[in-house]
Order: structure tokens, then sequence, then C-alpha cells
């Protein structure tokens, strides 16, 4: 049976109304109804979202301020928390129903509406099913497979979303075992950050705080949809623009949170018929991969601007005493952008030089200002390159560690961010691998360990043969799909440790285990009562969290316990760890934490539930460089005529673009709406150009077949996808991650960084 609800006849209604507004409080409303919980119950658990004291939101990762609103939630913050705290249950009965084979036939949407795991399961291949197991027998066999195995042959991956005491457990664990292979969620999103800002300013993350949103007086937003992706940083930049503060956006498509918001929480806004604040004061759709160009352009504007200066005898606009005193690689970085013509910047961007360079102006005529960006720089080939470049830019002007000047990657799994910081990382170097060893008495790996393309590249190629999930859903998110489900199939061991049920759990390996967790917004209580557990958001802020609900299932198990088990049943005796005391008391493993990381949690216990979080002392906010030269680099692009090997120019292949909606949470897809894009009542539609549906001989609603346009022999093809007269970029087409996912080759991915270049896929367009 299929059971895709609704996958034809999609309707694209334009949206003119804000972001935030009373279509963001009934889309909360609704949702509540659907997953039959009380309002009053959700209200109290909202009450408690990201304060102090609270719990943080499962969702995104944005900062948490010190001095929360009443309600410090948005749209679909409420819809995580509504979505996790269901009263639906995908309990046992549910599983003697159906066979896997079954289920396989359900898209995304319905099989994680079941509602919460409740059991612990094993697959039984007879019967084609999971069939209920004890945890005492779960541990005991996974301990007794993974010691059988390589360790060098399993993956133990993590999706961004599991604390940082169950995150350094987890990590712990899998280096006794003897593995650095600690991919993350981090590997197909802001790894393009964590490889790029190292060089360039010796930190790996952000280095602005919510303060600095305060003070500065410009704000650049580079491919983030902060409408739908993290709506609280609406508020801080409303608040800019109240103040004047110029906020210049670039982002092929028009996404609403950055063009209009009107802040729900805000009674006069909301009874006002105005339509709200406008957000960008200049908004350009930049084409799909052309922000290099772009940004090449402002500087070349800067550079102008600062020769009439020098040679009127006014101020300088570069900052040069900044660049004297604290900055390597200016000269090179100049002749690049002297070097190369308007013509082509124009070509390349799709911008105009005349839009370029009153960017220029405003850049130039402002002091502190900070720089956002998302997963429109990072999931390219040249994603490095672009975070690189973005930095150049901010370092002509002198607008790194200063305050209300800075960086701001804005990262995506709420602890994503924090589970890099204490040790998830397939990186050895970026592990203190000695103090580890040293503190519990073990000899771990050295050697790097597989990164997500990696283990990719090893299930399907064989020598992966166990794989260990602290969350996630990794063959829906990695590229690849259909290679990657056949693959999966010869893993010897799958251990996923989940709180729903999704497509990676219906792909079994010959031993396969579904286990069961609490949530962050549950009550977690161990032996010295109930836990607290933390988390770091996007501006390297570090907060308590403390789950309140009662537990789904009487079964779950929290995951610091479930690692622990695992640890115990399969690196007995391998080091000293005090598995059962840190499960008894989260503070031990804090402190823990602060024992292997001393410069970034002093005092851990001590700080961690101070309001609005406690900074990690980062050096480039304090203008010390941690880099090779010990400066702040300034690094160079070879060019910026980024893909010259998809021709997307030529005949009928397009660049896709692969989005969030409004309506789903990465894999989690809530509903069929993209209500700010007007997509309603389907997820497989192809946002296409007017004049790109002329050429090529397509109307509105057309179905189409898509297919990947690559010289590889291998046939990546998705049918059935409804065309969508949409204000998108000439070459460039739209559509629904995860879904198109299958369209995406392993292959394609940033050079350094391996982060799957899913906003850039050289597709082909064919009649249905
Ligand atoms: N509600 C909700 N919140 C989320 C998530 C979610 O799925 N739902 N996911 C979380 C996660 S893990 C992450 S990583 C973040 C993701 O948040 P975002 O970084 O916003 O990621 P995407 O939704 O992929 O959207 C990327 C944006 O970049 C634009 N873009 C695409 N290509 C280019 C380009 O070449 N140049 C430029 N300038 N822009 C481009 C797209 O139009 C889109 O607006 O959000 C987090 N928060
Ligand atoms: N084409 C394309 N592909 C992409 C992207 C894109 O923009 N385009 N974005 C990429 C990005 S940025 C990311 S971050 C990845 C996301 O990849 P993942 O992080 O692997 O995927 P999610 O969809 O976030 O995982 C959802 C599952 O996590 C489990 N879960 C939820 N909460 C918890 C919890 O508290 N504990 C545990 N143990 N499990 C939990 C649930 O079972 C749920 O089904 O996808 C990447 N893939
Ligand atoms: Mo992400």
């Amino acid at each position: 049976m299929q059971r895709s609800e609704r996958t034809s006849e999609p309707v694209v209604k334009e949206y003119h109304h804000p972001t935030g507004g009373w279509g963001s409080l009934k889309s909360v409303a609704r949702y509540a109804f659907r997953e039959k919980l009380a309002l009053s119950t959700i209200w109290q658990t909202l009450w408690r979202q990201n304060k102090p004291g609270g719990f943080m939101c499962v969702s995104c990762s944005w900062a948490k301020p010190a001095e929360p609103h009443p309600a410090e939630f948005c749209e679909n913050g409420a819809k995580a928390t509504i979505w996790e705290q269901t009263k639906k249950r995908c309990d046992r009965a549910f599983f003697a129903k159906h066979t896997l084979t079954e289920l396989l036939g359900w898209d995304d949407h319905a099989l994680e509406k079941q509602g919460r795991l409740t059991t612990p399961m094993r697959y039984d291949s007879s019967l084609d099913q999971y069939v209920p197991v004890t945890w005492e027998a779960a541990f005991k066999e996974i301990g007794a497979e993974l010691q059988a195995l390589d360790p060098k042959s399993v993956v133990f991956y993590a999706s961004g979303r599991a604390s940082l005491e169950a995150s350094h457990m987890y990590q712990l664990f899998a280096r006794i075992y003897g593995s650095n292979n600690l991919p993350d969620s981090s590997n197909m999103c802001h790894e393009s950050t964590s490889v790029g800002l190292p060089q360039s300013i010796g930190v790996p993350v952000g280095t602005v705080t919510l303060a600095d949103f305060e003070e500065c007086d410009m704000m650049f937003f580079f491919g983030h949809n902060t409408g739908t992706n993290a709506p609280r940083l609406l508020h801080p930049v409303q608040d800019a623009r109240k103040r004047g503060v110029p906020v210049v956006t670039f982002n092929p498509l028009p996404e609403r949170g950055l063009m209009r918001f009107k802040n729900p929480q805000s009674p006069v806004e909301m009874l006002s018929p105005d339509s709200g604040t406008k957000m960008s004061s200049e908004y350009f759709q930049v084409k799909g991969g052309g922000d290099l160009a772009a940004m090449t352009g402002i500087a070349k504007a800067v550079l102008a601007l600062d020769d009439a200066a020098k040679s009127a005898g006014r101020e300088r606009v570069l900052d040069v005493d900044f660049i004297a005193e604290h900055c390597h690689g200016f000269d090179e970085f100049e002749a690049f952008v002297r070097r190369h013509e308007w013509s082509d910047i124009e070509r390349c961007s799709g911008l105009s030089r005349a839009e370029l360079e009153d960017v220029g102006r405003v850049y130039a005529r402002s002091k502190k200002v900070i720089a956002n960006y998302g997963m429109g720089l990072t999931q390219h080939r040249h994603g490095v390159k672009n975070v690189q470049m973005l930095v150049n830019l901010l370092l002509m002007r002198g607008n790194i560690g200063k305050p209300g000047a800075g960086i701001s990657p804005i990262r995506g799994h709420s602890n994503v961010q924090g589970q890099r910081t204490v040790g998830i990382s397939e990186k050895p170097k970026l592990v203190p691998l000695d103090k580890l060893a040293q503190l519990y008495r073990f000899e771990p790996p050295r050697e790097k360990g597989l990164d997500t393309v990696e283990a990719c590249e090893g299930i399907i190629g064989g020598s992966v043969k166990g794989f260990v999930a602290l969350g996630g859903n990794f063959i829906r998110a990695v590229p690849e799909t259909q290679k990657m489900e056949e693959s999966w199939r010869r893993l010897r061991l799958s251990v996923q440790i989940a709180t729903k049920l999704n497509r990676n759990h219906l792909i079994p390996g010959e031993v396969t285990y579904l286990l069961p967790c609490l949530g962050r917004i549950e009550r977690d209580d161990q032996a010295s009562g109930p836990q607290t557990v933390s988390i770091e958001d996007s501006t390297a802020c570090i907060h308590g969290s403390k789950g309140w609900r009662p537990p789904a299932s009487p079964e779950l198990l929290s995951e610091p316990k479930i690692v622990a088990e695992l640890a115990k049943a399969t690196v007995a005796g391998k080091a000293d760890v005090p598995w059962d005391a840190w499960v008894a008391d989260y503070a031990l493993v804090r402190d823990a934490i602060e024992r292997a990381y001393p410069d970034d949690f002093r005092d851990f216990n001590k700080r961690f539930l101070t309001p609005g979080g406690f900074h990690r002392d980062l050096a480039a906010c304090k203008r010390v460089w941690k880099t090779d030269t010990g400066k702040a680099n300034f690094l160079t692009p070879e060019s910026f005529d980024v893909d010259p090997d998809i021709h997307t120019d030529g005949m009928n292949v397009l660049k896709l673009i692969t989005l969030r909606s409004n309506d789903q949470f990465n894999t989690t897809v809530y509903g069929y709406d993209d209500r700010l894009r007007g997509v309603h009542g389907s997820r497989l539609v192809l946002l296409m150009n007017e004049a790109d549906m002329d050429r090529l001989g397509f109307e509105d609603q057309d179905l189409v077949s898509v297919e990947t346009h690559a010289d590889d022999g291998v046939e990546r093809r998705m049918e059935n996808l409804r065309v969508h007269k949409f204000s998108i970029p000439k070459g460039n087409v739209g559509g629904y991650y995860p879904e198109l996912n299958r369209l995406i080759p392993l292959w394609h991915h940033e050079k350094e960084a391996h982060v799957p270049a899913a906003k850039s896929v050289p597709v082909r367009i064919l009649r249905a």
C-alpha cells in the first residue's frame, strides 16, 4: 500500500503576508490539534522553551537570550516541540502489523507521524518485521557484534541533537573501541565553515554573540532562509531594522522571512493593518553559486572607493591599520579583485555592476558589520572558498574581533556545534587525544576517521560493516539514495538510536536494532535525581537544558544511559571510565568535559545554568589569530567562475538547488505546505524560471522527470515532479530535500570539506 498522502496536484499561491503574524499562530494551533495535544499542555511546555531553568528547543541552534521574551519560541520551534511531544505511539502493535517491505512504500511524513518509538526492537528477517527485545539482550548482542568487527569498519554517526554529555561519552566509547569514524550531520552542513574559518581566522565557529546584533550598523545575509530555519533570529534583525540598520541579502529565492516580518508576540504589530517590518533593505537574487563573484564585485567596489578616498586625501575606506597589524595575504587578494572584469562578475553573479557598487557604498559607510550565512554558501563544491571570501570582505574593514561585528555562520541542529566542541570528530587533530589517553588510560586510534562522504563510500564499497547512529536519518540525508539503500543491506550491523521511525530504520543490515530514547523535553531521572544536560548554540554560548514532560514510554532510556550500556557491553576493561557513575549523575560528565577542554569549559558545572549561556572564550574575538601565519588570513580563490564544467547555459542543463520547506525539520516532514513560498499540497515540485520554461517548452503544472547530468554511467532520475513558475534565477531550479537526494552523485561535494554540493546539482529536465 502506498501511503504517500497527497503527492500530486499541488497549488502554488503567492504568499503576500509577512513571516510571523497570524499565519504563524494559526499554524501552531493546527499542529497541536493534529498531534492530539491539549493546548494547555503545549502552552506549559512552550513556556519553558529556551528559558533559563527550562529546556532548549530541539529545532534550530539560534542563540537564547539571557532575558527571554515571555514566549521565546517561534512557529517552527513550536512545531518541533509538538512533534516530539505527540500523544501518538509507534509501538509493538504497530510493528506487529507491518513488514518493512510494506513500510518502504510510505513517505517520510507518514512514517514519523506514527508517533514516538516506545520499545527496543530487533529486526527479524524471517518475518520481515521488527520484534520487541529486552534492553539487556540488545546491549549484549550489539556488544558481541561490535567485538567481532574490526573497529575501523564501524561508523559512529551523530545527528547534532544529542547533548554535550551524551556526545562526549559517545566519542569516548568509539575511541576506546578503536575507531575515529565519527562523522556527524555537520559533515553535510557547516563543515565548509569548520574547515574554512580556522584557515582564515583560527577558530572553527562564528565570532558574534547577541550583544553584537544589538550594536551592529549593517548586516549581510548570504544563503540562509531565516524565516523558516532560525526564525528567532528575526527578532534581533527586526530590532536592527528599526534602528535604521541596512540589511543586505543575497539569495536566489525571494525568501519571505528576509523580506517582511511581523512579530507574533507583539500585540501592537499583530493588530496593526500594515504588513510588518521590511527586513532586507536590499535583496539580491544572486545566481545559485554566484556568491563568489558577487563578493568579488563588492570588494572591487570597496577598493575603488578606497582609491578615490586616498587620492582625495580623505579617510581611507580600507582599515589599513588593521590590515597591516593583523592580516596576511592582502596583496594577493587585492590583485585578484582588481584583475577581474565587471563583465565576468556580472555574468557569474547574475547581478549588475551598479547593484554591487551600491552594496559596496553601504558597506563602506558602515563601521560594525555582521555577515550571516547558511547552506547557500556551504553546500557547494567551493563552499570553503565562499566562507573565506566572506571573511575577506569583513577583514577589508576590520570587521572581526570588535563589538558589533563578525562572522556569523548560522548552524543547523540545536547542538551540532557543541558535538564537535566535545570531541565528535573524525579528525583526530581536533581532539585532545593525549589528554583522553591520560585521563582514561587507553591508547586512542590516531589515524583520521571517515567523514560522511567517506562513510558512504565505505558502505557502498563494502569496507564499512557496522553503523551506529546516535539520532538522525543518515541514508535519507546523504546523496546517492538508491545505491546507499542497496548497499546498506550488506552491513553486518545497523544500530539506530532514535525517537521516531524514519526511512533509515526500514533498511536493515544482517543484525539490526532500533533503540528508542528520551527526547530533550522529557524528564530524565537517574540515580542522583532528575538530570540536566547542556548544549552549545550558534553563537558559542553553552546552556543548561532540563526536560520536564513525562517520558513517552516507561521503556525509554536516556542517550547517556544507552551509550554507557553499549560501551560496557563492548569495551569493558579497556579503559578507566566510570560509566555507571556518569549515568547516575551527569554533573560528573560535565566535570570530565572540563578536564578534557579546560579552556572552553572552565567551571562548567558552576556556569552552565547562567541565563543566556556562557560564552566560549574564542581567540578570534580578541584578535588573537591561531592560524598558520599567526594573522588573520585573506585567502584568495583561484577563480570565481565556479562549476565551469556544468554548462548551465547549454541546451537543457540547469542547476538544482535542494531546499527545506517551512513544514519540515530536515528529513522530518511535518506536512505538505510550504506556506512562505506559497507551495501547497505536495513536495514533489520543481520551481522554475519563466524564461527557462519558455526556452524548454514547459508550462506551469507540467509533469516532468529530472535526470542528473553526469557522465559516470549511473542513471539518477526522479519522476513526476510538477513544474511551477517561480521567481528563481534563470538557469536554476529548486526542489525539496530529502526527496531529491537521489539525484545527487556522492562525488559531487565540497573539495576540501566534503559537504555534498546540495545547492548546485546539474540536472536535465525531461517531459514525463
Ligand atoms: N524549521 C526548520 N529549521 C531548521 C531546519 C529545518 O529543516 N527546518 N534545519 C536545520 C539545519 S540542520 C540547518 S543546516 C539549517 C539550514 O538552514 P539554511 O541554511 O537556511 O538552509 P536551507 O533551507 O537549505 O536554505 C538555504 C538557503 O540558501 C539559498 N541558496 C541556495 N543556493 C544558494 C546560493 O548559491 N547562494 C546563495 N546566496 N543562497 C543560496 C536558498 O534559496 C535558501 O534560502 O536550519 C536548521 N533549522
Ligand atoms: N539534498 C540535501 N541534503 C541534505 C541537506 C540539504 O540541504 N539538501 N541538508 C543536510 C544537513 S544541513 C543536515 S544537518 C542533514 C540532516 O541529517 P540528519 O541529522 O541525519 O537527519 P534528521 O532529519 O535531522 O534526523 C531525524 C531523525 O532523528 C531522530 N531524532 C530526533 N530527535 C532525536 C533525539 O533527541 N535523539 C535521537 N537519538 N534521535 C532523535 C528521529 O528518529 C528523526 O527521524 O541532512 C543533510 N542533507
Ligand atoms: Mo544542518
